[in-house]
């Protein structure tokens, strides 16, 4: 019974693990309160992993307000941040440690 269990969670482990490789990867770089590039299109409705890379020279914070979702980036740092499906829209992040210059949207199409 206990080898069943362990046989059924390493089969569930190995699917969640193929499904997480499936999912779209966006690609956004911040650097020096900038972000690259300002827009980013992403699939509507659809899972996505948001890679951020901070190139420095100081720390850098994602965040968005409308999606809820922040991440503090120190300088050299890459860090991933996963989406659940988005309705068709656009959505606005920004630098928070820089917000004169680094505002962005996320525009779901
Ligand atoms: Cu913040």
């Amino acid at each position: 019974m206990k080898r069943f269990a362990l046989l059924v969670f390493s089969l569930f482990a190995l699917s969640t693990a193929a499904m997480a490789d499936d999912m779209p990867t966006i690609k956004l770089l911040m650097k020096e309160g900038r972000l690259y590039p300002e827009t980013l299109e992403v699939p509507a409705n659809t899972r996505f992993r948001l890679e951020v890379k901070n190139e420095g020279p100081g720390a850098a914070e994602f965040e968005s307000l409308e999606l809820k979702k922040e991440l503090v980036l120190a300088p050299g740092v890459t860090r991933n941040l996963v989406f659940f499906p988005m309705k068709p829209g656009t959505y606005k992040f920004f630098d928070d440690f820089h917000p004169e210059t680094g505002q962005g949207r996320i525009v779901a199409k």
